[in-house]
Order: structure tokens, then sequence, then C-alpha cells
């Protein structure tokens, strides 16, 4: 009922966290109408009036059993509905090939891939600034980690968002159904930049994402650094590196 109130869901777990979303939504806005209406009326009944004294009051004991109670139990019932979604999208990883490493800084994202080997912290890995580009129909793990202070990735229509912590490496994972370009801002207020500092993750369908990865991940397509190999239909891709949009850093 309010789906048109938050961004688009693409994400396989979406469901689940905008579910819940729903539910603490009216929960709490139910308790703002009777709460601001019981005020309300209160304020008009118990107005000054001529003559009228005011009473002094021990409070009711069974009320106030009861406006705690009734809360805590909604708290606790709560917190066992978010299991289910909890332990599928924090506790679980599923099974993936597709590993990125993203370290944030002020005021950037640094999305690393591991390039060919596969190996993180090689020569042939493949660094770019503010922008991810992923295949769609895939799980897509993250390595967060942090240079700096604490940041929060945040990509609404995955519904995922994650502190980035200083000192730790921390896994998460998100997989988009539908291709597109989603804007991802830090979430986290980490400093004097922090309203710029943002990205955007390319979802592509498997044969944009392919052609995509040739040109940018591959050896060829290594920045100016690496030894060029001019050699047949490679060296054609080392001419239209300069055309990405992937602003590779060494
Ligand atoms: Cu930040």
């Amino acid at each position: 009922m309010l789906d048109w109130w938050l961004p688009e869901n693409v994400s396989t777990y979406g469901q689940e966290i905008d579910w819940l979303f729903h539910l603490i939504y009216y929960i709490t806005g139910v308790t703002f109408v009777l709460v601001f209406v019981t005020m309300l009326v209160f304020l008009v009944m118990y107005r000054d009036r001529p003559g009228r004294q005011a009473r002094y009051t021990h409070g009711n004991t069974t009320l106030e059993i009861v406006w705690t109670v009734v809360p805590a139990l909604i708290l606790v019932i709560l917190t066992i509905l978010s299991v289910p979604a909890w332990s599928k999208i924090k506790m679980t990883m599923p099974e993936t090939d597709f590993v990125v490493q993203v370290t944030a800084k002020q005021f950037n994202w640094q999305v690393t891939y591991p390039g060919p080997d596969g190996q993180f912290g090689t020569a042939d890995d493949k660094t770019l600034l503010d922008e991810m580009h992923v295949p769609v129909n895939k799980v897509v793990r993250v390595i967060l980690k942090s240079q700096d202070v604490i940041h929060s990735f945040f990509v609404p229509q995955f519904r995922m968002k994650q502190d980035a912590v200083p000192g730790r490496e921390i896994r998460q994972w998100f997989e988009v159904v539908k291709p597109g370009r989603y804007e991802w801002p830090c979430a986290e207020l980490c400093g004097f930049g922090h309203s710029g500092m943002r990205g955007w993750i390319y979802v592509h369908t498997p044969d944009e994402y392919g052609k995509w990865a040739a040109q940018n991940l591959t050896a060829e397509a290594a920045p100016a650094a690496a030894e060029p190999k001019p050699e047949g239909t490679k060296a054609e891709t080392t001419k239209a590196e300069p055309k990405k949009e992937g602003k590779a850093k060494k």
C-alpha cells in the first residue's frame, strides 16, 4: 500500500525489508494518531475554567502497567518477526563467484575488482572511483572497508545499507533483478564533503556486463602504467580504453 512512497525495489530481499517497514510504519502511525487525539481531547476537556480546581492524582497503576507492557510486547514481536529477514540478509552469505571490494574514503567509493586472476591484492586488480558495474540476477558479494572514518553504503532501491567501519572488513551481498543505473550515496555523515559523496551502480544484462568487463577489467584494459600489448584485436580494446566510463586508478 505504501509502495508508491518508497523507491522502487529491485533487490531479491527487498520485499522482506519493505514488509517490516510497512508494519512498523502502521504501528507507529496508529500510535501517533491515538496519542495526539487523546492529547487534544484532554486539552479541551481539562482547560482552565472559572472556579475549576486542580486535582492531585497518584496515577493509575493498572493503566501504567498496560502502557508499559503493550509497547514492550510489540517490540518483542517485531524483533521475532524480523529474525528471518535479518538472518537471510545479514547472517548468511549465498554462494557466488562475483566479489568486489569497496573501500570508502573521504569522499569517494573505491571499487576494486580482482582482475582475471580472481585474487585481490595482485597487480591485475582494477579500481574504479565512484562507480560499480555488476550483472543483473547475480549474487554480488561486497567486501566493505573504510580508509578513514565511518561511512555507510546505501542503495535505496537495493534495500541495502551497511556501515563501513575503519579496521574492519564487512561482508555484504545483494542481488538485483532489474538492469539500470542506481544512485549510491554515503548515508553516514563523514565530514565536510559528505553531501557530495556518491557513486553510481550500473546493473547490466549479462551480455552488456561481459562487454564492459572485457573493455575494462581485462589485462589489455590495464591503465597507462601497465605495458601496452599491441597485438591483433586486443589492440582495439586498448585503444577503446580511454572512452570507458571507469576512471581506472592504479
Ligand atoms: Cu562517507
